[in-house]
């Protein structure tokens, strides 16, 4: 952490083991079951932008650190309807990314998948997930929030929407930066184009060329909160939109051969534990949001 006072260091940490309490009993309360996150696995999320491999070498088989749990959320929906994980994902970013306060090669997704979903479903779900944790966090947390500083606003549903297209075009190419700082209450970007993202988003059958997809920004220049979106299910979409990413079928050999038999339709999101902390907190940088933080480029314990 680079806050070196220990009450404060105290003050952010009380207020994220809340956070988990909140979001986890809202979860539950709605008939969401926790299971177990997947560290190690042959396949992990490819991600649209590249990272360098975490590869760890198992009995002589090849793994891969997990960067999302998409799949293995996917699989998960042949057997439950509601799931969330608290998922420890490992990025190996560009060392460039050290300089943005968003990222840390290791952090925390509250990853969650609903069987037969719709996007709207989940927009839904996150902003009451949202409203919820701010406002009992306000409550409840006055001390510690007092002591670092922090005014929080309950935001106001529902939140904005903007399409991806709209957003380019009025804010540029660095709408989600722009977006965030002009705003006082967190923005839906929708409707983002195939090309910007990865292939188990599903396309909307409505709008060729674009996905059933989101990603929410947190208001008062804090950045990208979250992605999600309705997956792809169908076996031959699937291939078509792997052939289509240049990627290769064997990378996601066990994946496909669930979704050759039987893949249930789902959509879900992932909500980043350090980057919400970071809001809630109003923290400068998301070095302060884990008290062992691994920034991209640094050395950490
Ligand atoms: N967890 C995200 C999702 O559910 C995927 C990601 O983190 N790349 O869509």
């Amino acid at each position: 952490m680079k806050i070196k006072e220990p009450r404060k260091i105290r003050a952010i940490l009380k207020i994220q083991s809340e956070m988990r309490k909140i979001l986890a009993e809202h979860l539950r309360k709605k008939g969401f079951i926790e299971i177990s996150p997947v560290i190690l696995s042959p396949m992990t999320d490819p991600l649209n932008h590249p990272t360098m491999p975490g590869d760890v070498t198992c009995y002589g088989k090849q793994y891969h650190l997990t960067q999302s749990m998409i799949f293995h959320k996917q699989i998960a929906m042949k057997f439950l309807e509601k799931i969330f994980i608290f998922s420890p994902n490992i990025r190996i970013e560009h060392p460039d990314r050290k300089k943005t306060g968003r990222h840390l090669f290791e952090f925390t997704q509250l990853d969650l998948e609903v069987r037969g979903a719709s996007r709207e479903d989940m927009m839904n779900l996150c902003e009451e997930l949202i409203t919820d944790v701010i406002a009992t966090i306000k409550r409840d947390c006055k001390t510690e929030l007092d002591l670092l500083a922090r005014r929080l606003k309950i935001p106001k549903k529902p939140f904005k929407q903007i399409h991806y297209e709209d957003a380019y075009k009025k804010y540029g190419k660095n709408f989600e930066t722009m977006i965030s700082k002009t705003h006082d209450g967190p923005v839906w970007i929708i409707d983002i184009p195939l090309k910007s993202r990865e292939f188990y988003d599903r396309e909307d059958p409505e709008k060729p060329g674009f996905l059933r997809d989101m990603d929410l920004i947190y208001p008062e220049g804090y950045g990208e909160a979250l992605s999600g979106g309705e997956r792809e299910y169908d076996y031959e979409r699937i291939k078509t939109r792997i052939h289509k990413k240049g990627q290769k079928l064997s990378q996601f050999k066990e994946y496909m051969q669930v979704a050759k038999d039987d893949l249930p339709p789902s959509a879900g999101f992932g909500i980043g534990i350090e980057r919400l902390t970071r809001f809630i907190c109003g923290l400068k940088s998301i070095e302060d949001a884990s008290l062992f933080p691994k920034v991209p480029g640094k050395y950490g314990i």
